[in-house]
């Protein structure tokens, strides 16, 4: 397993041809996914250990691609320490009572004991699916303080993170509380799936692109940090995500992140020339191309291998998450062109 050729690029060490996987590969563009979950909330099906596992078996079987992402939400964690919170179809994460006072930061519930206990069910999925894939890794993966936190105080989805942004200028030393509360419950999450068995880990911070360099320095790093910590000692790489955080990659990865996700937005070789030499990256097909033609799908997938080959390790993966309306069989073909592809030509 550790000489899966995807682990290896996370790792810095180059395979001649490409390793490839597709956030939110699992999930609603899949036909037996969409069939599976008929009659199961997400998050029930999320603690339902035979199902996660299935679900997240799904899109290797299908794709081929080179690893498997854990079927989760960044929001299970939250449910699982009792919090009220419910995904709702075509809105996403919804919190009964949003988090933005200080009785409702005392109010949170403690990450001792029961917490543990309530990851079981995520322990068992992990193993199942680990043990269903067998030579294929799996990508286990959080949430990180800032977008998960978002959700908590905004009570759902927004667009700019005003109040959340808000907290940390007027009240920053409860926004540090519930920071710090989400980087434990994360934290312990995701060591949870490495000591089950993930062999990698990528930590979500999906809308810290709104935050600009010196907010995040000051109110955001230190807690992802403490979030990835949970797992620096065990041997698995530890993949950094952000959508429109070009301006954040260094930041990022001074979090103890091992490599750098990057979107669609910035070409690899521009995130290459700012990121210490040597730096791991992943991405970035602009998922807007599963939506053309095969020729622009091909060229564009070219085009990145080639803005990675300078790189020292190259996951390619889309720059942001699989539509829903995607055609699974894009995905397929897209995954046999880049296997058929060597890097050392790119
Ligand atoms: O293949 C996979 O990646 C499936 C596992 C997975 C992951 C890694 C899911 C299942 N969610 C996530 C992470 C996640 N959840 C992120 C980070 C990744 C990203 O940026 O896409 C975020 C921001 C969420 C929050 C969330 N959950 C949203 C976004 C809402 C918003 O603010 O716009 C949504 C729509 C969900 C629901 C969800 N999570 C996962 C699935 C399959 C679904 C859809 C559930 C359904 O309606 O059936």
């Amino acid at each position: 397993m550790a000489d899966a050729s995807l682990l290896q690029e996370l790792r810095g060490v180059r395979a001649p041809t490409p390793s490839v996987w597709f956030m939110r590969q699992a999930g609603r563009s899949l036909p037996e996914y969409r069939s599976l979950r008929e009659g199961t909330t997400m998050l029930d099906s999320c603690v339902r250990p035979d199902m996660a596992a299935e679900i997240t078996v799904q899109p290797v079987r299908r794709h081929r691609v080179d690893a498997g992402i854990f079927f989760s939400d960044i929001v299970v964690p939250a449910r699982l320490a009792g919090l009220g919170v419910e995904i709702q179809p075509g809105v996403g994460p919804v919190f009964d009572h949003p988090v933005r006072t200080e009785a409702d930061i005392d109010a949170l519930p403690a990450l001792g004991d029961r917490y543990e206990a309530a990851l079981e069910p995520i322990r068992e999925a992990v193993r199942l699916t680990v043990a269903e894939l067998g030579t294929t890794p799996l990508i286990g993966f959080a949430g990180a303080p800032f977008t998960v936190a978002s959700y908590m105080v905004e009570g759902g989805p927004s667009r700019d993170h005003l109040r959340t942004r808000a907290l940390m200028r007027s009240r920053p030393e409860l926004w540090a509380r519930l920071a710090a509360w989400v980087a434990e419950l994360s934290g312990r999450f995701l060591r949870a799936q490495v000591l089950a068995g993930a062999s990698a880990v990528q930590l979500f911070d999906s809308w810290v692109g709104s935050l600009g360099e010196d907010v995040y320095r000051t109110h955001v790093q230190a807690h992802s940090a403490a979030t990835l910590a949970h797992v620096a000692d065990l041997p698995v790489p530890r993949i950094h995500f952000g959508v429109g955080a070009a301006h954040l990659l260094t930041p990022m990865l001074e979090a103890g992140a091992t490599a750098i996700g990057v979107d669609h937005r910035l070409r690899l070789d521009r995130a290459l020339g700012v990121l210490p030499a040597g730096t791991p990256v992943q991405g970035n097909i602009d998922p807007a191309v599963l939506f053309t033609s095969e020729e622009a799908r091909f060229a564009e997938a070219r085009s990145v291998l080639t803005a990675g080959a300078g790189a020292s390790g190259h996951v390619v993966n889309l720059g942001h998450g699989v539509p829903p309306t995607t055609d699974p069989q894009v995905l397929t073909d897209l995954v046999a062109f880049l296997h058929a592809q060597d890097v050392r030509r790119a």
